[in-house]
């Protein structure tokens, strides 16, 4: 089952990540997220190199995180609030601007869940798309409602240009793997609440502690 297999996206494999991410008193296992969003990283390099800027800055970020819990700490970087409490109570989050701390569990963390955000919002468009709805119009809309307002005019304008080659909607359900699109979109429906139960639960919490501005 290794090699070709290992690189193939399959829309289940994420969504089996993403259920495994709560623990049974709702926190989100930092493995799972993790491996969630390798999953999509996947799925974003079979579309080609056109998207590879996006995913050099999903993987390196990933890397980070994945750093953090292959480290000395690694026991405090469990699950997101574990991480946030310990990088807080240590000072190890650089909060109002950049310092010391450029590059803490915190902050990186903030990107791929606001990128999570625009996932949520894409993923429902497509979901309830009709057969001749513009996958980069779907995406391009998720994105500005999401994403978009973090980021500076340059990469709005290379993004904006990468969701012009999107593949349409029949082969985008096609690369999901899942069947026939009744199918693709039942599984949609499935994943979706799971994805937004995650998002609410780090939102809240990076809220609760005011970090959803991180530098
Ligand atoms: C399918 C099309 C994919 C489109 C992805 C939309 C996101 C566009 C984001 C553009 C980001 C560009 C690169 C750099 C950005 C950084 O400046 C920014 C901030 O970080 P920093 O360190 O500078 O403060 N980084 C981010 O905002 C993080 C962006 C991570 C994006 C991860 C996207 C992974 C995409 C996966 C494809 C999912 C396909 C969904 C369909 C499959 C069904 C389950």
């Amino acid at each position: 089952m290794a090699g070709s297999e290992d690189q193939k996206f399959s829309l289940q494999e994420v969504l089996d990540t993403f259920k495994l991410c709560l623990s049974e008193n709702k926190e989100v296992y930092l493995e799972q997220y993790v491996a969630g969003w390798r999953g999509l990283v996947k799925f974003l390099n079979s579309l080609g190199s056109v998207f590879g800027f996006i995913s050099k800055d999903a993987v390196s970020k990933i890397q980070i995180l994945v750093n953090y819990m292959n480290g000395e700490n690694a026991s405090h970087y469990a699950t997101v609030q574990s991480m946030v409490k310990y990088e807080l109570d240590n000072n190890l989050v650089d909060v109002n601007k950049k310092g010391s701390h450029p590059e803490s569990g915190c902050r990186t963390l903030l990107r791929l869940h606001r990128a999570l955000r625009w996932l949520e919002l894409f993923l429902d468009r497509l979901r309830t798309s009709t057969e001749d709805s513009k996958t980069s119009a779907l995406c391009a809309e998720a994105y500005n409602e999401s994403l978009a307002q973090h980021h500076p005019w340059m990469i709005r304008k290379a993004a904006g240009m990468a969701f012009l080659v999107l593949p349409g909607r029949q082969t985008f359900f096609e690369v999901m793997n899942v069947g026939p699109p009744e199918q693709v979109v039942a599984k949609l429906g499935e994943a979706l609440p799971l994805i937004s139960e995650v998002y609410q639960i780090t939102e809240d919490l990076y809220a609760q502690h005011n970090m959803l501005d991180l530098p």
